[in-house]
């Protein structure tokens, strides 16, 4: 585990830095891959930030977000992962790892690999752009309105809008500085990222939603998006992310999931709960991993076979000694 004084220190020697993140980037990757990004350039750094697919559209209102390339511009002598919990999840293309520059992992996801030569890995902070802000404050970095956004950004993304459990008063205080002195908008973000969907992807929503389905006496509920679907209403994968927050929205239900078919042999599998569970576990039986309150996997089987693999699994846990420990649980991780 590498202290804020090491990564300060490894920021301010070197010029040239690749910025990624994680595989289908949401709002913390992003924030966080922007605001270190800008801050290395306005310090007079050459800096790549590299998002091989794109910024996904929701996010392009970021000022700053044109920088972001496809693939990267430089040769570096140091390569920052963003929010990204495994060396196979980092969105960077293997030449960049040709040049044998040391790898600075800086995240906080609580399954994290520690795959970096330097690791800046804090599952208590709410988000990656918490981590980054502390780094950026610490280092002198000069801040402005667009890394102020860019940091406002991911860590209200990560929270639901300062509406899930890891909302504390440390990352309310953070956001109401960025507002008082950047005088960034939080109406115009919220409804940037949430309220400006496509047609076609309300009606999609609506279509995931007539599968919905209650397993384990209404603790599970699961809806499921066939490729067809996918096919019928082409919209971007990330309008479809916040589609699993409808099955943990039922009254008593624990946990939440959604499947999506990517391919015939390949299901991704979003996971939601409220106070109960720690699904980061048991996505982790399927290779996967997360956050407590949420968590993903892909698993190599067809969507029907994925849906029987997981529910089964949830029938053990419910079955089992899981919920036994899951007040202490609870405890340890606030
Ligand atoms: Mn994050």
């Amino acid at each position: 585990m590498t202290g804020r004084e090491e990564i300060l220190h490894l920021l301010a020697k070197y010029h040239r830095f690749i910025l990624g993140c994680h595989l289908h980037p949401d709002g913390d990757a992003i924030g966080s891959l922007l605001a270190l990004g800008l801050a290395l350039e306005t310090a007079g750094k050459d800096v790549a930030m590299v998002v091989p697919g794109g910024v996904p559209v929701i996010y392009r209102f970021l000022e700053g977000t044109e920088k972001i390339l496809p693939a990267p511009s430089l040769t570096p002598e140091v390569i920052i992962a963003l929010d990204c919990a495994d060396r196979e999840r980092l969105l960077l293309p293997e030449t960049v790892f040709a040049s044998g520059a040391p790898v600075i992992n800086i995240d906080h996801h609580l399954s994290n690999s520690m795959f970096g030569d330097f690791n800046h890995v804090f599952p208590e902070a709410a988000a990656t752009g918490e981590i980054v802000h502390d780094l950026l404050i610490g280092g002198g970095f000069a801040l402005d309105k667009r890394i102020a956004e860019a940091i406002y950004t991911a860590v209200a993304t990560d929270t639901g809008f300062f509406r899930f459990s890891n909302t504390s008063g440390r990352v309310f205080a953070l956001a109401a500085g960025l507002v008082a002195t950047y005088g960034i908008s939080p109406s115009r973000i919220a409804e940037e990222v949430y309220e400006e969907r496509s047609y076609d992807s309300l009606r999609l929503l609506g279509e995931v939603l007539s599968t919905l389905r209650l397993a384990e006496d209404g603790k599970v509920a699961w809806m499921a998006m066939s490729r067809q679907l996918m096919v019928l209403y082409p919209v971007p994968l990330e309008e479809t992310e916040n589609f699993v927050n409808s099955t943990i929205s039922i009254r008593g239900v624990e946990v939440g999931l959604f499947f999506k078919e990517v391919g015939p042999e390949e299901t991704k599998v979003s996971w939601r709960s409220k106070i109960a569970v720690d699904v980061s576990r048991l996505a982790a039986h399927f290779g996967g991993g997360g956050h407590a309150r949420a968590a993903g996997c892909t698993i190599k089987a067809p969507l029907a076979q994925a849906i029987d693999q997981v529910l089964l699994l949830l029938r053990e846990y419910y079955a089992g000694a899981g919920l036994k420990n899951t007040a202490e649980e609870e405890r340890e991780r606030v």
